[in-house]
């Protein structure tokens, strides 16, 4: 794994931004309704385990918000900006 930082995610990626004090990036996922919200969440679960790099997030009906960090780095990194492609690529 290898830090890239939030800012330099964040220029990478559709609609996240820089948290944390720029140790994490967010973002927050709208859907139609909670079958589609746990739908997309189940999908980064599985994911997430493939690559051992899990988010963390909050749920309430139709909206994820979501902030990926690496804990091990204690910044960004590639895994984190691969896992927020991943999330982007399936929420439409
Ligand atoms: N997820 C995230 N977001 N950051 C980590 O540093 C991390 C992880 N480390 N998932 C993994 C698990 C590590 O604890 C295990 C032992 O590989």
């Amino acid at each position: 794994m290898s830090v890239i930082g939030a800012e330099k995610a964040c220029s990478e990626l559709k609609g996240w931004s820089v948290a944390d004090g720029g140790k994490a990036i967010e973002k927050t996922f709208k859907f139609d309704d909670f079958n589609a919200a746990f739908g997309f969440m189940s999908r980064c679960a599985l994911k997430a385990d493939k690559l051992d790099h899990h988010p963390e997030w909050f749920n309430v009906y139709n909206k994820v918000d979501v902030t990926l960090t690496t804990h091990d780095a204690g910044d960004v990194t590639d895994k984190d900006a691969e896992l927020a492609g991943f999330m982007d690529e399936i929420s439409g």
